[in-house]
């Protein structure tokens, strides 16, 4: 198979596209792109001081990576979760403080355990067992949009990927999560106390992104999260990626389609769902007097001021 462009030995097939692309030229493609889709959605503007959400997984790495490297004003925010199972938490902290040495672009690290004196599966264990993701994601969301704030971000970007998505998607349609649809974009917009949040990636396959990380010298954390392990949505990846091999192009044609009809609805026909009080504890937006991060570490709520690379 050879380069499109150049004819050189191509590294890669996007499938989507039928475009073979050598190495060179589909790194080329792979920032040109990620520029193109921040512009035409508005998600950055010069000014902006952009938090970026790292896991120590190879789409928020490859994300920090390639905003750097745009010239993006950006901060890593990495959260050790306290999932100490299979070593999970520890090791993606690994990926993630390899990562800083070797590219010296800032990151924050909060450790919930620290900081909260619960970890995630500390609260799994208790009070949680059956929703595993539910608490996780309410505690990283609320910790994530805090930290960017008091670090004076203005965007909040997740490295979610064209396979993450589009399953999403298709759950989401499937249980009719009209709650959850509503909330789906690709950019939300800022609200009183919640940050402007943006997926950059949402348009590449989890594949093409991997062999950035590759190609560029990215050392990512393989292992999944010992939690996510006969989630659903692996079952939804599963099938949209049989309807992919016989169709290349569905999830993409699947996802924006989506946007592009939500872009169509009028907005004052949604609700919305946001919380319209403050916290009494915290002040963040809620829907309850007591916001569920409040309730959860009733004992220890957030309440220190972080900066970069203080632990
Ligand atoms: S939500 Fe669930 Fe993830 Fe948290 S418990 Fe693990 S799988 S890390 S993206
Ligand atoms: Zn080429
Ligand atoms: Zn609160």
């Amino acid at each position: 198979m050879r380069c499109r462009i150049c004819k050189e030995r191509a590294v890669i097939n996007i499938r989507t596209h039928n475009l073979p692309l050598c190495k060179e030229h589909f790194l080329e493609r792979f920032e040109s792109e990620t520029k193109r889709i921040i512009k035409k959605y508005k998600m950055i503007k010069n000014e902006d001081k952009v938090a970026v959400a790292v896991s120590g997984g190879k789409d928020s790495l490859s994300l920090l990576y390639v905003l750097h490297k745009l010239k993006y004003n950006v901060l890593g925010i990495h959260l050790n979760l306290g999932i100490y199972s299979e070593n999970y938490s520890l090791n993606s902290e690994k990926f993630v403080r390899n990562f800083q040495d070797k590219f010296n672009i800032p990151i924050l690290i909060y450790d919930i355990k620290k900081n909260q004196e619960k970890g995630i599966e500390d609260l799994i264990k208790n009070r949680w067992k059956e929703k595993p993701c539910s608490v996780c994601g309410m505690v990283k969301r609320y910790l994530m949009n805090i930290l960017a704030l008091k670090n004076n971000c203005n965007v909040l970007a997740t490295g979610h990927n064209l396979d993450d998505e589009s399953a999403r998607l298709f759950g989401n349609i499937l249980y009719w999560q009209e709650e959850h649809i509503e909330h789906q974009e690709l950019v939300l917009k800022e609200e009183e106390g919640l940050l402007k949040k943006i997926k950059p990636f949402i348009f590449f396959s989890e594949k093409e992104i991997a062999l950035y990380a590759i190609l560029k010298g990215i050392p990512y954390i393989r292992d999944e999260c010992p939690y996510s392990i006969g989630a659903k949505t692996l079952k939804y990846k599963s099938i949209l990626n049989n309807l992919e091999n016989d169709s290349p192009g569905t999830k993409l044609r699947f996802l924006k389609g989506f946007y592009e009809f939500k872009s169509k609805i009028n907005k004052n026909d949604l609700k919305s769902f946001k919380g319209t009080k403050k916290c009494r504890e915290c002040g963040m937006p809620t829907k309850r007097d007591i916001c569920t991060f409040c309730t959860t570490f009733e004992k220890h709520p957030f309440k220190i001021e972080l900066k970069v690379n203080e632990r």
